[in-house]
């Protein structure tokens, strides 16, 4: 049997939240292995990174998701009862409910809202003084996700549950007042929505057919049960929340314009060029750091053994800047994947594998959709210029953002 390196401090959790993003790389590197264990919340913890690894991680016969996830990230992104700890038959109907939201008929429909609201903004935008393009995308994300859902939301309101919805995103990670807000927004908008998904139910709000909100208000499971309208509450949050969470990305995208100035020409009309760009936006930047499972029942793997109950991180990142998988990792190549095939385990910011087997995320594409939209909006629609600010990503902090969330100024209409 294969040793596997060990990290022998008594406990890495500070070490984790403190290196951030290049945490399981730094090891990696320093043990010569993708493979080795820690201890992260007092308890040993396999880390994993590479394309083998991946497929291992997303193997449902060997590992599982109940329990896997730490308190604090429940308490804050993800909420508890959801999909993301489920297994089996119990997390295969669930999923079904997410990806039967995803037709590409929806799909489009999300991508012309946005398309529309973000055109009206620009109109707002101009005149005024500096715009935080996160800040402002979070709202005008809000106000399109609700509207798409389903989920009634007055103007008065946008601003309160757009930064509900980041604060559950900024505090999983975070030790402090940061990690706290997350918790209370959550407590505020799960008790928003089970509400709503109430108020559905018995006929008061009620949701357009084949909206979000219907689809979780009415989904049954194999018993013919409804949800418990919590457990159907953070369902809804996990649609509303992550295509907020796509404003980080634009930011992201955004940078990679302002920094590599050569493609805004490139993306123009070039919707194969947008498509390679929007993947490398995906790949470079750091967003999810780390996908949680425990293992089901003990196995060996490349000489090392997994026993039963041992939680492993899968580093997304890592994955995402893996030097057998990509040449020159850590520069910005957009035409890395001019011919390239999207392989299901190398390119994997939002999780990989199979998205109605396993966890790989139900808002996929979604993302890549309003990214590309983004893209497009950010270079035919709209002229602006970037002031000196600071733009450096800290990846020592999850999520990794510029400080301000990129500031635009002389945002105006492009001729
Ligand atoms: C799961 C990332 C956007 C809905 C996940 C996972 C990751 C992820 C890493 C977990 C994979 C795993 O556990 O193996 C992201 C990122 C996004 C994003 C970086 C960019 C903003 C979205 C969107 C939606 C969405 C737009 C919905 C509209 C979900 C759901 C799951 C999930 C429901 C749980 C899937 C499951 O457990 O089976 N996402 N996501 N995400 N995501 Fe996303
Ligand atoms: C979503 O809202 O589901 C998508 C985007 C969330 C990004 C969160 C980044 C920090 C999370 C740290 C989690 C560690 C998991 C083991």
């Amino acid at each position: 049997m294969a040793t596997m390196p060990v990290d022998r401090s008594p406990d890495s959790t500070l070490a984790l939240l403190r290196a951030g993003y290049r945490f399981v790389s730094e090891r990696c590197e320093r043990y010569g292995s993708d493979v080795f264990q820690t201890r992260i919340l007092l308890a040993p913890t396999i880390c994993l990174r590479g394309r083998p690894a991946a497929e291992l991680f997303y193997d449902n016969d060997r590992f599982q998701r109940a329990t896997a996830m730490p308190l604090r990230v429940q308490r804050t992104l993800t909420g508890r009862g959801g999909v993301q700890g489920l297994d089996g038959p119990e997390h295969f109907d669930r999923k079904a409910m997410f990806m039967s939201i995803m037709t590409p008929a929806a799909i489009r429909q999300l991508g012309q809202l946005f398309d529309d609201e973000w055109r009206t903004r620009i109109t707002a935008w101009e005149g005024t003084g500096p715009v935080s393009l996160y800040d402002e995308l979070g709202r005008l994300l809000t106000r399109v996700v609700c509207a798409w859902a389903g989920v009634p939301l007055p103007t008065s309101q946008v601003e309160r549950r757009a930064a509900e919805l980041h604060a559950m995103i900024e505090g999983p990670a975070v030790i402090g007042p940061r990690h706290w807000r997350g918790r209370v927004a959550r407590h505020r908008a799960e008790r928003w929505l089970a509400n709503l998904i109430e108020r559905t139910r018995v006929g008061f709000a009620p949701a357009p057919a084949g909206s979000a909100l219907a689809v979780i208000a009415e989904h049954r499971d194999r018993s013919g049960n409804l949800l418990p309208r919590r457990i159907a509450a953070v369902e809804l949050l996990n649609v509303l929340r992550p295509v907020v969470a796509v404003d980080q990305y634009v930011a992201f995208a955004a940078l990679a314009l302002h920094d590599h100035p050569g493609w805004r020409e490139r993306v123009r009309d070039d919707d194969e060029a947008t498509e390679h760009f929007v993947q490398e936006v995906r790949r470079y930047y750091p967003f999810f750091p780390m996908a949680a499972a425990r293992v089901r029942r003990s196995f060996d793997w490349q000489g090392h053994h997994f026993p039963k109950g041992r939680r492993v991180l899968l580093d997304l990142y890592g994955t995402n800047h893996h030097p057998a998988l990509w040449p020159q990792p850590d520069l910005f190549r957009p035409e890395r994947f001019a011919g390239r095939r999207i392989d299901p385990f190398e390119l994997i910011p939002q999780g990989g594998g199979d998205h109605w087997a396993g966890h790989r995320c139900a808002g996929e594409w979604i993302t890549i959709d309003l990214m590309k939209r983004a893209v497009t909006n950010l270079t035919a629609a709209m002229r602006y210029d970037v002031p000196v600010q600071n733009l450096a990503l800290d990846l020592h902090r999850m999520p990794a953002l510029p400080p301000l969330g990129l500031t635009l100024t002389n945002v105006r209409r492009a001729p």
